[in-house]
């Protein structure tokens, strides 16, 4: 291994040769295939990492089960203080793990800390949460009668999170499920095994020395196969699924046909739009992190870019300013601004995404191809591209589809209705974005007939939500809600109590059935 990788992996007591044990339900195991990890900025192989047999699945959901039935007694607050001492673990490691998922996503480092900091924050919240999750009390219209609507544990959360936010996503479901007294079974991306490992390593060291099971917060690593197995379990009564909108559609049906409950995160395909109005040295730098953070592979990247035309030209010159100065390389390097796209594979995505822009008469303004320098050869850069497409046309598959990579495609327009149209004439309903310092648009936009995605930012980018407000999309994005917000409500099983503190039983609705 590399200096530069097993400094990484010692310094978070990763074992830097042989293989991993890549499953826990209290127990560190793994008698599957063997998977590897495999840093996209050099090629090397990071880590071997021996994942869940379809036996070792089955026995982690039934062991999950057995420690919700303990979990879910233990008093609410008393979980939040767990949650608090899982959120001091993490901050204390927060610059190692950070550096972590830099090594095996390819986020720069500042993005991989922020993602773990996204943790720490959610953690916080459930930890006020775990003494607020409150039900409420409902006036009977029925004598010496009281409703009570009560939230209990619900059972066991499957979590399937994916490659680009290997730690924090998960990290909104573990801290809302912990929280509401349910145990979690975390299936990662199979190409970011080792993220899931370290995260579980910390959450376990606290769940034992609180004397709590550790199949409280399960992992088994593992391909699709294993999701599959997960999601078809009718003893997980929740699936939280993060990922493509073809695969969250299968998700979403299998979930449905034996009545689990399901929260679907897919695909985001996010516009920003900016008005004459508008300050600009705020809207250009938002949007070139929108577009290019990450290397353009968050659900909330910015995708679409809608300018008036009267700040059309200058806000181009000024990106592709922007664009020109962004340095490649190392993402673990302090100067390095875009990593690499997170597999092989994804740079085929992405040269077909150009060259259908290209083919189809639009015009690369910057970008557009693989980086040439040898010594970024063994990753898998791109470079961020901007493109002005021949026809506006939502329908048009340019504007229609995600393509996760760093592809910002713009339209020009003379009235915001027209750019409000086109934000929302897309199958997905994500993250959306308007740049304006006139209140009128701003109503416009967050009203009746405004953007129709999940989140409607006013001067704040597409990407980079905070953890407070429920995060989600709707349409093609699947709807869910996780996060902050009501979302913890959907972690518990809900009871509608009617007592009756009388001493006669009148019916509701005055029904007399007396014989
Ligand atoms: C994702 O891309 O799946 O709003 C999650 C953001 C981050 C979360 C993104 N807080 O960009």
């Amino acid at each position: 291994l590399s200096t530069r990788a097993s400094t990484v992996l010692q310094s978070l007591g990763l074992p830097t040769s042989g293989e991993l044990a890549g499953v826990y339900d209290g127990q560190w195991k793994g008698s599957g295939e063997v998977m590897e990890s495999r840093c996209p900025a050099t090629g090397e192989v990071l880590a071997n990492v021996r994942t869940a047999s379809p036996q070792e699945l089955h026995e982690t959901i039934e062991k999950s089960r057995a420690a919700y039935r303990q979990f879910r007694n233990v008093p609410a607050p008393r979980r939040g203080e767990i949650l608090r001492q899982i959120r001091e673990e993490l901050a204390a490691k927060r610059d190692n793990l950070g550096a972590l998922v830099s090594l095996e996503m390819g986020k720069i480092k500042t993005e991989g800390v922020g993602e773990v900091q996204e943790f720490v924050d959610i953690c916080d919240y459930a930890v006020g949460l775990s003494r607020m999750m409150n039900g409420r009390v409902v006036a009977s219209e029925r004598p010496g009668h009281v409703i009570y609507e009560v939230p209990n544990p619900l059972g066991v959360v499957g979590v399937l999170s994916a490659f680009n936010f290997p730690v924090a996503v998960y990290g909104w479901n573990l801290a809302l499920s912990l929280a509401a007294g349910n145990a979690t079974v975390w299936k990662p991306s199979p190409t970011t095994p080792l993220c899931s490992i370290a995260v579980s390593k910390i959450i376990a060291g606290v769940l034992e020395r609180n004397n709590i099971p550790g199949a409280v917060a399960s992992l088994v690593t593992g391909d699709k196969e294993t999701g599959k197995d997960l999601v078809k379990s009718r003893d997980v009564e929740l699936v939280s699924f993060t990922g493509s909108e073809a695969v969250g559609r299968n998700v979403g049906e299998k979930v449905a046909s034996r009545f689990g409950k399901v929260i679907l995160e897919l695909g985001g395909n996010n516009a920003s739009i900016v008005m004459p109005d508008a300050d600009l040295s705020l809207a250009i730098p938002a949007v070139f992190f929108g577009a290019v953070g990450t290397a353009g592979q968050r659900c909330t990247s910015t995708r679409r870019l809608y300018l008036h035309r009267k700040v059309a030209p200058e806000v181009l010159e000024r990106l592709q300013k922007l664009y020109k100065s962004v340095i490649p390389g190392d993402p673990l390097a302090a100067d390095t601004l875009l990593g690499p796209l997170h597999t092989r594979s994804a740079i085929k995505t992405y040269l077909t995404a150009v060259d259908y822009l290209r083919s189809s008469g639009a015009e690369i303004l910057t970008g557009g191809s693989k980086y040439s320098e040898e010594a970024l050869a063994p990753g898998n850069f791109v470079q961020p591209t901007i493109a002005i497409p021949k026809s506006p046309e939502p329908k048009d598959r340019i504007w229609s589809t995600e393509t996760f990579a760093p592809v910002l495609n713009v339209a020009i327009f003379d009235e915001l209705e027209q750019a409000i149209e086109w934000n929302n004439n897309v199958p997905q309903g994500l993250s959306s974005s308007l740049w304006t310092r006139d209140l009128r648009h701003l109503g416009k936009w967050m009203g009746p007939s405004g953007s129709d995605a999940g989140i409607v930012n006013v001067n704040v980018g597409t990407s980079g939500a905070e953890i407070g407000a429920a995060f989600g999309g709707n349409k093609s994005t699947g709807w869910g809600r996780e996060s902050g917000g009501d979302s913890w409500k959907q972690y518990v099983r809900w009871s509608a109590c009617t007592v009756n503190y009388s001493d006669a039983a009148p019916l509701a609705q005055g029904v007399n059935f007396a014989a």
